[in-house]
């Protein structure tokens, strides 16, 4: 599954199904995995796509976007021209996904329970091998994950991925160097913005809530991470295939990742706060503060 390595973990674990009921040994390895900033690989759990689903796996469903993006709170669904009966198919394919990806985060990391809220989920139906984006868009270069128009305020971004193409062919990723390992390259030349700046996004609707210090830090990051080839090319690294029909899971805002090639996959985002986790000490956010020596949110 992995070629080279240095000091970059992908771990795969035995978990049967979605709603199974993990091993205290599974919940814990996954726990800790996650937490060192691992992807988490669960090779045996698939979702199941159904036929009217499957008639709908097109491009061609977003037009010139590369996700279709379904809010499971108010189950509206955006970023696709399909219309009517295949809106509502869509809708429903992606809100059991959501409602899977729900279940499975819930029993392997029981630890979580109550403080993680689900994000958005997404169907990536376009090739990611030649796409053509800007270097700030562009997935294929290594980053770490930050949104620009919702910031999350130093919670972690915990992410779900399930590789449903039809026809078997794996998704491939790059997975770089730890955290702490970027922070000590970047992390110096990362300004702390000025203060009024946060309420002029917010002001102007560039920001849905107020970019904290934080999250203008992590936008920086992934820039300046994406921006610079020799560090693309030159950093440790090493290439995953995620198989048809498995899915993974990993801290996208601390694990360095690219995805390099692959057609049809989901994904769901949770948020979670940082003094939820079994060792805060390891989140993007507590490793940024040290390096400023100053709270960031
Ligand atoms: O689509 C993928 O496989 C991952 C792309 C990515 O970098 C992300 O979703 O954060
Ligand atoms: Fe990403």
């Amino acid at each position: 599954m992995t070629s080279a390595t240095n000091h970059v973990g992908v771990s795969a674990l035995s978990h049967p199904a979605w709603d199974a009921e993990p091993s205290a040994d599974l919940r814990r390895d996954a726990l800790a995995g996650l937490e060192r900033g691992e992807v988490i690989v669960l090779p045996k759990i698939g979702f199941t796509v159904l036929p009217v689903e499957l008639d709908l796996f097109s491009p061609r469903i977003v037009g010139s976007l590369k996700n279709v993006s379904f809010d499971p709170a108010s189950a509206r669904i955006g970023g696709t021209s399909a219309a009517g009966d295949d809106r509502r198919t869509l809708s429903k394919m992606l809100a059991r996904f959501s409602h899977q990806a729900a279940a499975l985060v819930d029993r392997l990391l029981p630890a979580y329970r109550g403080r993680v809220t689900r994000g958005r989920t997404s169907f990536r139906p376009v090739e990611i091998a030649g796409r053509k984006t800007s270097w700030r868009k562009d997935d294929t270069r290594l980053h770490v994950d930050a949104f620009p128009a919702t910031p999350v305020h130093g919670r972690r971004i915990l992410r779900v991925f399930t590789n449903v193409n039809p026809e078997g062919r794996p998704r491939t990723w790059r997975v770089g160097e730890p955290f702490d390992a970027i922070a000590g390259r970047f992390g110096s030349a990362l300004r702390v913005p000025l203060p009024g700046y946060a309420s002029v996004l917010q002001w102007l609707h560039v920001t849905k809530s107020r970019r904290t210090p934080y999250d203008a830090m992590m936008l920086q990051l992934h820039d300046r991470m994406k921006r610079d080839d020799g560090y693309q090319q030159r950093c440790a690294q090493l290439t995953v295939d995620f198989p048809a029909r498995s899915t993974w899971m990993a801290f996208t805002d601390q694990v360095s990742h690219a995805a390099m090639s692959g057609q049809y996959q989901l994904e769901q985002t949770f948020l979670l706060p940082v003094d939820a986790m079994q060792e805060p000490d390891r989140a993007p956010l507590r490793i940024l503060e040290k390096i400023k020596n100053r709270r960031l949110v």
